[in-house]
């Protein structure tokens, strides 16, 4: 088959070709609202009909929550479906200075890793929980790509609770997959790479990529109940580069699918080198079969290296624990586990229909879509139509499990989503837009232009048994012209189309959170009637914990630390008053709201602390820890704005030089209180 790149490469020279694509992009964008077929859309985002469908009137809820992944921003944003409306950012991999995630005491260990303490990294995708095969709204799975790590956001406080570490991953890309009932959460590297045998990236000369470097596909246990995650084990697998995933369902739920490139195993210039064989492959694996090898001694085990942080439910302190073991499986050592389906040229995106019988590979290279059969891939490994194998695994042939190509979609394709009713919806990121085409007849039927560069899309559902087809949320990478400029970085957009009907309907544009990659949307009464409105005071299990303002106290241990137990609620803290603090003593505020009652966080900030507030949710303990480093006094004050008496929750530090006789003292109102004696 001729591909997209090939026909440029008669055409032009690589160069030119980049540029090309790019200006493509946006030309092809910039000329439909000129006049072109999409002009009608422009029309209708403006027209009442589309505003009324977005309109949420104030005091009413959204249809929906969606869950947009924040890219590079390491953090999921929370946007209200079909309004559009920012609901939450929820900090996964990063320190959110908004609420001290990453920054308190009890937050800092959720980013620990085997590298040290990572702040940072970059989310592709979200996927909720599921319970056959529909999405429960209990938890959400996400992926670090940088520094690979898999976390699990509970949807009853929207708080991140769990990370788990992968090893022998890199660019941890095509991750995280539930499977039907969340036995596994499935997470593949997209960069293959030595194995961690010794507990470290092995010293591997790279132009021994060939010999040395694999991939991995990382089974990740879920428990039932809890959610808690434990890597159960690994498959190594050949040493491709490992793109996206998806589950199978129905017929197909112990399938998953990934999609490869850089079979030619190229370590440079991947541009070119990975772009030499006409055809790459989609892997699939069968994970059940998988787990029965794993669990009949079919594993082996490595040394590894890898943290988990989980943060305690009732303390709210998240802990490390270090794993320093994975069990891996070999597919040539574990036959039917895994086969391999030529697909068209480094393929992006794989999606399988809500029947189960569909693989759809959208091939960003390629000119048409192909559509691969379950039941023909059963048959065809039945009937042993192999084309020889790689490192083992057999290859299937492309005819034998081929169902159709759709013809002339677009330009790059990457993602599909499906509504349920017998429709699948790609997004083609050269030519900017979505195009709608029926699974019956595999015929295009409809095109929506979007604005600009379109690259995941998203139904509510859309990649489980049973879609929510009435919305699909477009996620664009080049915003240009949309929105009013701001400076040279605009905000990435994302659109929201009407597919209720046979024609797709543009309703509104909504700015997002750094760029959206994949998402996720549920019908909001999955979740909003199981969200915690503030945490039970007696559940509090924090060491530090004061629960009433009587046991507030202020003791120097030790030398150099001392600790503040201090309370808030509305409109002062306890004590409010403290000295005998000396310059280079390590403080640390550990902060209790005593709140019952929804939506009244204290916030808690001293002058000068090289760290961000902390904001304690009601019923909780945060702590804050801060070196003065000169002598004076020092105010501290709650954040956020409680009650009308706000401004006045405030108090002052003493901090005395270093080696001064002032003792701890602290109080709240006028009495002093007598100096504590000092705790050892
Ligand atoms: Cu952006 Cu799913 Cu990382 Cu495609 S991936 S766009
Ligand atoms: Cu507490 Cu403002």
């Amino acid at each position: 088959m001729e591909t997209l790149i090939t026909k440029f490469r008669k055409a032009a020279p690589k160069a030119a070709l980049l540029m090309a694509v790019a200006a493509g992009a946006v030309l092809q964008g910039c000329s439909k609202i000129a006049g072109g077929d999409g002009a009608g859309a422009t029309v209708t985002a403006l027209s009442s009909d589309a505003a009324s469908a977005v309109y949420v009137a104030p005091g009413k809820h959204d249809e929906l929550y969606s869950f947009l992944s924040g890219g590079f921003n390491g953090q999921v944003s929370v946007y209200g479906i079909p309004s559009g409306r920012l609901l939450k950012i929820i900090p996964v991999f990063t320190q959110h200075g908004e609420n001290g995630y990453g920054y308190s005491e009890e937050s800092k260990a959720m980013l620990n890793t085997s590298h040290g303490f990572v702040p940072w990294d970059d989310l592709h995708h979200p996927k909720l929980s599921r319970t056959n095969g529909q999405t429960d709204g209990r938890w959400l799975f996400v992926n670090g790509n940088n520094t690979p790590r898999v976390a699990r956001i509970d949807l009853t406080t929207f708080e991140t609770v769990e990370i788990m570490e992968i090893p022998n991953s890199a660019g941890n890309h095509c991750s995280p997959y539930p499977t039907n009932n969340n036995e596994y959460v499935i997470a593949g590297t997209r960069f293959s790479v030595p194995l961690d045998m010794k507990g470290g990236t092995g010293d591997v000369a790279l132009d021994k990529y060939e010999e040395e470097f694999r991939g991995s596909i990382s089974f990740i246990k879920v428990d039932p109940e809890k959610g808690d995650m434990d890597l159960d084990f690994q498959i190594l697998v050949p040493g491709f580069d490992y793109d996206l995933a998806n589950g199978g369902k129905g017929p197909s739920e112990d399938w998953v699918f990934f999609t490869t490139y850089n079979s030619e195993k190229s370590g440079t210039l991947k541009e070119v080198g990975a772009s030499q064989n006409d055809k790459d492959y989609l892997a699939a694996v069968n994970w059940k079969l998988a787990a029965k090898y794993a669990k009949e001694g079919k594993a082996r085990e490595m040394p590894a290296n890898y943290y988990h942080n989980k943060m305690d439910k009732n303390s709210h302190i998240a802990k490390s624990t270090v794993k320093k073991k994975v069990r891996y499986l070999l597919p040539e050592e574990c036959p039917g586990m895994m086969y391999l389906l030529p697909a068209p040229k480094s393929p992006h995106g794989i999606d399988v229909d809500p029947t189960g019988e569909y693989m759809v590979v959208s091939g960003k290279l390629a000119s048409a879509i192909p559509v691969f059969s379950f039941s023909k891939m059963q048959e065809a490994i039945k009937n042993k139509q192999f084309d020889g194998e790689k490192n083992g695994i057999p290859v299937l042939k492309y005819e034998s499990v081929l169902k159709a190509e759709v013809k002339e979609p677009g330009l790059g394709p990457l993602h599909t989503e499906f509504d349920g009713k017998g429709n699948a919806y790609t997004s083609m990121f050269v030519s900017s837009e979505v195009v709608k085409w029926k699974l019956s007849d595999f015929t295009v039927v409809d095109r929506m232009p979007v604005y600009y560069s379109v690259g995941h899309l998203m139904i509510p559902g859309g990649d489980t048994k049973e879609p929510y087809g009435k919305y699909l949320v477009a996620m664009n990478k080049i915003t240009k012209d949309r929105y009013l400029p701001t400076g040279p970085e605009l905000a990435h957009s994302a659109q929201l189309i009407d597919i209720s009907g046979e024609k797709m309907k543009m309703l509104l544009d909504f700015p997002t959170v750094a760029e959206p990659h994949y998402a996720q949307a549920i019908r909001a009464d999955l979740v909003a009637p199981k969200s915690v409105k503030f945490f039970k005071l007696d559940e509090n299990n924090h060491p530090h914990a004061t629960k009433k303002e009587a046991d507030a106290s202020v003791k120097r241990e030790g030398k150099n630390v001392v600790r503040v137990k201090m309370t808030a609620i509305r409109s002062h803290m306890t004590p409010d008053n403290i000295e005998g603090v000396q310059v280079g003593d390590t403080v640390y505020f550990h902060v209790t709201n005593l709140e019952q009652d929804w939506d009244v966080p204290h916030g808690f900030a001293v002058m000068g602390a090289n760290n961000a507030e902390t904001l304690i949710m009601p019923g909780a303990t945060q702590t804050l820890k801060w070196v003065p480093k000169k002598a004076g006094v020092y105010p501290f004050y709650c954040t956020d704005f409680c009650s009308a008496l706000h401004q006045e929750m405030q108090g002052y530090v003493r901090v005395s030089p270093k080696g001064s006789n002032v003792p701890i003292t602290f109080s709240t109102g006028k009495k002093k209180q007598a100096p504590v004696a000092s705790a050892k």
